[in-house]
């Protein structure tokens, strides 16, 4: 049984950075508090020869409540002594979308077919549980998790208390792409 406590959620071991880069599609996600993506969301993740990571991201959001945009997202990462653990530092092409700066937690992955990301925005003073999370469930594949990928996941989805609290993903294509740019707003 796990206690829930930020400090004590298990990441991947020996996490390697570069076989984790290309390209993911999000098929589940926790969201957090206020605005977030929604759906068609695909993150892109490369490692450069310093071994500095950096990430773009796509997704359709409501901007402004009624705005439906295509978010074009940047992202860089700062290694933490936990090589599954990053901050992420991140901001929209378009200075209408959000900045901000993130924990980026790797909790499992197979590299080839599923990832398991989690962020912690808040930590409850009290207990040391999180009080603002959202969380990624990455597939290598845009139709989803393989079947004996699925198991894995829903476990790890316990272990970092977020069991039952996850949406699917959709991705449709051109959904996002046929939206007005914003990107030179
Ligand atoms: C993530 C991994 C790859 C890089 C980035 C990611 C997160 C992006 C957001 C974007 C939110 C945008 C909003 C715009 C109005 C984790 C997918 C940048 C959280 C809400």
């Amino acid at each position: 049984a796990q206690d829930c406590q930020v400090a004590n959620i298990p990441v991947m071991q020996n996490f390697n950075k570069s076989r984790y880069a290309g390209q993911w599609y999000a098929v589940g996600k926790k969201d957090p508090d206020g605005l977030f993506l929604l759906d068609n969301i695909v993150a892109n993740f490369n490692v450069d020869e310093d071994g500095i990571t950096t990430a773009t991201a796509r997704g359709r959001v409501y901007i402004f409540k009624y705005w439906e945009v295509c978010a074009d997202m940047r992202a860089t990462f700062e290694d933490t002594s936990d090589p599954a653990k990053f901050k992420m530092k991140y901001w929209g092409v378009s200075a209408l979308l959000q900045t901000g700066y993130d924990d980026h937690w790797v909790i499992d992955t197979d590299y080839d077919n599923y990832a398991v990301h989690y962020s912690c925005r808040k930590v409850h003073e009290v207990n040391g549980t999180c009080a603002d999370s959202y969380s990624f469930i990455f597939s290598r594949h845009e139709s989803g998790l393989r079947l004996e990928d699925q198991q894995i996941v829903s476990a790890k989805k316990h272990d970092i208390c977020l069991a039952g609290k996850y949406r699917r993903v959709t991705h449709t294509p051109g959904q996002c792409e046929n939206l007005t740019p914003i990107d030179s707003i």
